[in-house]
């Protein structure tokens, strides 16, 4: 059986890699639809050796979908997505609008797959932040086996989390500085070349940032545990790709790097990296490309009696994004369609 499915966003980053995804894993495909705002009608998009043309995503493009990922901003998925649903179609959502909605699924496949069966409530289902995402594909095995109480988390997440201008500033800013020419800031407050700003999303009144306060609520969400104790601090770094993090947890029950270590190998999605005497542990530039998270410098806390630290990687536009919801497909297909 094949199916007709949209991509909407499909000219943005996430939405490109939703479509190389698509390809690269064989999702059975009828027609694709490729989906964006009126700008980008008349480009056209490369799927599978054919040129797709662009259309405008418009209240009428769900009629005959199946299944539409979303990755065309909140504004859009908050408008279009109940409207799909209504059609029929079911929806996988990129965008923040839909995450907390408990009658909506967050899922991430490696951690709470079964969740994929709420979807017939509103037809709709969540994929999870990209920093959120590669933290619980790590978590999730230690918080079943030793039951996780805190988690203390700082990111260093790269700039195509924000989107394509932002790789451009990055670029543009790093050859001007070398060069010594002045540049323009128009994607982030900051110079992001050469710095590190301590600002992801918006902040709010608590002093932390929405982003920082994603990776608290969804992680409670994924992994179904509220008890979950979650303090962030999420960085832009000047990286292209992939989302770095130095993970902290203090769980119930006492656990060793050893049995983190093997834990890990056996996870699903995770590929240990982590023999820091060889100089080997896990690299944004390494994790770039792939679809595993990468976990490495596993060591006890020596600060309490239980802890883990750990240093995690992950490709945010492919794991932390695309992939995720493309695995959510197939679910959808295989388990419930
Ligand atoms: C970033 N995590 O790296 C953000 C991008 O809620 O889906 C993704 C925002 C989201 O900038």
């Amino acid at each position: 059986k094949s199916y007709n499915v949209a991509v909407a966003g499909a000219t943005g980053v996430v939405g490109g890699q939703m479509l190389a995804c698509l390809e690269e894993r064989n999702f059975p495909i009828k027609s694709i639809k490729m989906l964006a705002s009126s700008r980008s009608v008349g480009k056209k998009l490369r799927f599978k050796g054919e040129d797709v043309p662009v259309e405008e995503l418009t209240e009428e493009s769900f009629k005959d979908v199946d299944i539409a990922f979303f990755s065309a901003g909140g504004g859009p998925s908050k408008k279009f997505a109940p409207i799909a649903a209504q059609d029929g179609c079911v929806v996988i959502d990129n965008s923040k609008t839909w995450r907390m909605d408990p009658d909506i699924p967050l899922v991430v496949p490696e951690v709470n797959p079964h969740a994929v069966a709420g979807y017939s409530k509103k037809g709709i289902i969540a994929n999870p932040n990209c920093s959120t995402i590669q933290m619980v594909v790590a978590l999730a095995p230690i918080h079943k086996k030793a039951r996780i109480k805190r988690i203390v988390v700082c990111t260093y997440q790269a700039v195509s989390g924000t989107g394509k201008a932002a790789i451009d500033e990055l670029l543009h800013q790093s050859r001007a500085i070398l060069d010594n020419a002045s540049f323009e800031k128009k994607v982030y407050p900051h110079q992001i070349a050469f710095n590190c700003l301590p600002h992801i999303g918006s902040f709010l009144e608590t002093g932390y940032t929405d982003e920082e306060m994603k990776m608290v609520n969804e992680t409670r969400k994924i992994m179904e545990d509220d008890t979950i104790m979650v303090s962030a601090t999420t960085i832009r770094v000047p990286v292209l790709y992939s989302h770095s993090e130095a993970v902290n947890v203090e769980t119930e029950t006492p656990i060793s790097p050893e049995e983190v270590r093997e834990l890990m190998k056996n996870a699903p999605g995770v590929k240990v990296v982590d023999d820091p005497g060889a100089n080997i542990y896990p690299m944004a530039i390494d994790a770039a490309g792939i679809d595993e998270t990468l976990v490495g410098r596993i060591r006890k806390d020596v600060s309490v009696p239980n802890g883990i630290d750990m240093w995690v990687v992950a490709d945010n536009i492919r794991k932390g994004a695309a992939t995720n919801a493309i695995q959510i497909g197939e679910i959808l297909i295989r388990d419930y369609f």
